[in-house]
């Protein structure tokens, strides 16, 4: 193995997530609790780290939702950039910075940056054509441009994407394209740009990550690896936008640095305003490190371009390491903020108060590390069940318990070991080199396991050894007992800091151990013999049935909700004269009687009072209808329709019948009541 660098300090940056939203258990799983448990980490051993976060304020995403609502787009990053940081305060980031790039101090840096590689000759300038939409005198963003999919014909296809089957798209591809700002037909023109011309940079970048990075995820190094063999592209780092940092130089009125070229350099701007008097050391000496923890989206942006503007401006050290992950799912469909398929962090922290550390728990051991995953409200539920409360929970009360029985909380002196103490001893010893190992490799999940596992550990030595039995035999062996399973529930303070912060308190407060130190994890002499324990203080609880129905009902609203407003009506079929309708005779009918047919599963037959003789109508929903239920109903009939024999019953007409959200069928009535035979026209 080639000998790790050294280094005096690490930069973690956290991906900005858009202002345009609040965040959700994707981002949390993706980035920030990763980052957090890292971060924590580094500081339990003592290191010099910076954890570096903020929003992104600019881009499209925000003048939608600015220009959907109707109000400006400062209003809406100054709303969610406040929601943000307060749910991520919540749930316990600790971010040393957590700014915005609506900052001046961050203006100013994304600013000074272009126009330093601007003057170094590192852009190159090109002409292309946009679409304009003449009326709003305004350019339409990819996302601006509505039409139809050339693929699969959805007709509310975007400039960028279409939804309905995936693909992404250019504006230039779309049929029928149209402005989303007025409806009209945007024209094409001509428009300046600024690219980084990534070609360039290509070998540098392939030297830097497929030969000197093989460390790397596979699925970042393999990301990279297919971006690179495909070749790079020069990319534009300016828009035609109102809304941005505004291009510094002569001729480039009206135009914006892309999001993505000013929103890396935030992480840089946000350093700036924490340290204002050594943010360099932490960007530009040899050995500093800096880690970018990202969602797979961002790759490209964090392994690729932002590395090469680093290369360009030339005083910059490039990230050590992106630990990118996968996505996360929830109840099997993908999350989505248009759509409102998300656990929202604000709406978690009010609907679960004071069970952060369960979502951190739960995030972290489902993590999407190498594979999307599945949230599920169930698999929260068992995990807190069966094991923060069953296992973690459980050991540490039942150590606390025990030692206010029987010492009246005093912690009892340990005697002679016998083997089995010194095994259970040798076995959680091994426990912080494998979960040191796990989190220095960003292995977060396996971290957890490992913690985990000191915890099962103590429970099992409390259930071999059964103290309980022993206290009217051997109290000797009971104080034994006791101290290890102190110095055990002491090690799992230590080991669970970085994940369980909250409860990692808590338990400190129990056992009035007042540092933490990572250096300490594995020792069996944290607490000294004679000191107090407090009285127990239960650290998890058992979420129940109800609970976790709420939040299924909800999610199963949001779905009903979804179907309604993605439903598109079919196109109108072609005119017809009113002498074509007359040809059908739609009537009124009482039913009078209403039965399933036999041996035929979806069909019902009904008998109709037509103001006539009366007729026999067969049906195909009975899916969908009790019989009984239609008995006495209004509904209508076509009375032309040619007789058929359906299940060896004759079918005199057909009752009209239209689907509703979930494709159940829905008889079609009068709304009043209609004598039977009336024709309807
Ligand atoms: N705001 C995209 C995202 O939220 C973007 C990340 C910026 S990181 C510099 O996924
Ligand atoms: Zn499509």
């Amino acid at each position: 193995m080639e000998e790790k660098k050294k280094y005096s300090r690490t930069l973690v940056t956290t991906a900005l997530p858009y202002a345009n939203g609040p965040v959700h258990i994707g981002h949390l799983a993706g980035v920030y609790v990763p980052a957090d448990i890292y971060v924590r980490y580094l500081r339990l051993k003592g290191e010099d780290v910076l954890m570096i976060g903020g929003s992104d304020e600019h881009g499209v995403p925000i003048t939608i939702k600015a220009q959907k609502e109707g109000v400006t787009p400062q209003d809406i990053v100054d709303r969610y950039h406040k929601i943000i940081k307060d749910s991520m305060a919540g749930l316990g980031i600790s971010f040393d910075v957590y700014s915005r790039t609506t900052s001046e101090m961050h203006r100013r840096t994304a600013s000074d940056f272009f126009k330093t590689l601007y003057d170094k000759g590192e852009f190159v300038e090109k002409m292309s054509k946009q679409f304009y939409d003449e009326e709003a005198d305004q350019w339409l963003a990819d996302r601006y441009i509505t039409g139809t999919c050339p693929h699969c014909g959805n007709e509310h296809a975007y400039g960028d994407q279409c939804e309905a089957c995936g693909t992404s798209l250019n504006a230039t591809d779309l049929i029928n394209p149209r402005s989303a700002i007025t409806g009209n037909v945007p024209v094409l023109k001509e428009t300046k740009h600024w690219y980084m011309p990534l070609d360039k940079w290509e070998p540098r970048l392939r030297q830097w990550i497929l030969e000197e990075h093989k460390e790397w995820k596979t699925n970042v190094y393999g990301q990279c690896k297919s971006w690179l063999d495909a070749g790079l592209q020069p990319r534009a780092v300016t828009r035609d936008l109102n809304w941005g940092i505004p291009v510094p130089i002569e001729g480039a009125e009206g135009k914006v640095l892309y999001v993505w070229f000013d929103a890396p350099i935030g992480y840089i701007s946000n350093t700036k305003e924490l340290r204002p008097d050594d943010w360099e050391k932490y960007w530009k000496a040899p050995d500093t490190r800096i880690i970018h923890f990202i969602g797979k989206d961002n790759i490209v942006f964090h392994c690729l371009i932002f590395p090469a503007m680093l290369m360009a401006e030339g005083s910059y050290q490039l990230p050590e390491n992106v630990p990118a992950n996968e996505f996360l799912n929830l109840e099997g469909d993908k999350i989505s903020t248009s759509r409102n398929w998300a656990v929202w962090l604000n709406e978690y922290l009010e609907d679960f108060p004071g069970k952060q550390d369960v979502l951190r728990y739960v995030l972290t051991a489902n993590a999407p590390e190498t594979k999307d995953n599945d949230f599920t409200w169930k698999d929260f539920q068992d995990r807190n069940n069966n094991e923060l409360v069953a296992i973690l929970g459980n050991f540490v009360n039942r150590a606390i318990v025990l030692t206010n029985k029987y010492f009246d909380g005093v912690i009892p002196e340990a005697h002679e070991l016998t083997d089995y103490d010194r095994a259970t001893i040798e076995e959680f010893k091994g426990v912080k080199d494998a979960l040191s190992q796990a989190l220095d490799t960003f292995h977060f999940r396996a971290a957890l396991a490992e913690a985990m596992k000191l915890a099962r550990i103590g429970n099992k030595y409390l259930a071999d050894t059964e103290p309980w039995k022993l206290a009217k035999t051997d109290m000797p062996r009971v104080e034994t007992i006791m101290n290890l399973a102190l110095q055990i529930t002491a090690n799992l303070a230590i080991a669970f800091e970085p994940f369980l912060p909250f409860s990692a308190e808590k338990l400190r407060a129990m056992i009035n151990m007042d540092s933490v130190l990572w250096d300490k994890l594995g020792d069996i002499d944290i607490l000294k013999a004679g000191d107090r324990v407090e009285k127990p203080v239960l650290l998890f609880e058992k979420i129940d049935d109800e609970t976790i129905k709420v939040q299924t009902d909800r999610l199963e609203r949001i779905k009903q909700e979804n179907i309604l407003k993605n439903f598109q009506p079919k196109a109108v079929a072609p005119t017809v004269s009113f002498d074509d309708f007359q040809k059908l005779d739609i009537r009124v009918g009482k039913v009078l009687n209403c039965e399933k047919v036999k041996k035929a599963d979806k069909l019902l037959k009904f008998t109709i009072d037509d103001g006539m003789k009366g007729r026999t109508i067969v049906s195909g929903i009975a899916k969908f209808y009790q019989p009984e239920d239609l008995i006495g109903k209004e509904v209508c009939f076509i009375a032309n329709f040619a007789p058929r024999t359906l299940k060896g019953v004759e079918s005199q007409g057909m009752i009209l019948s239209a689907e509703d959200a979930d494709g159940r069928l829905v008889v079609i009535g009068p709304h009043g009541e209609v004598r039977p035979g009336v024709q309807v026209g």
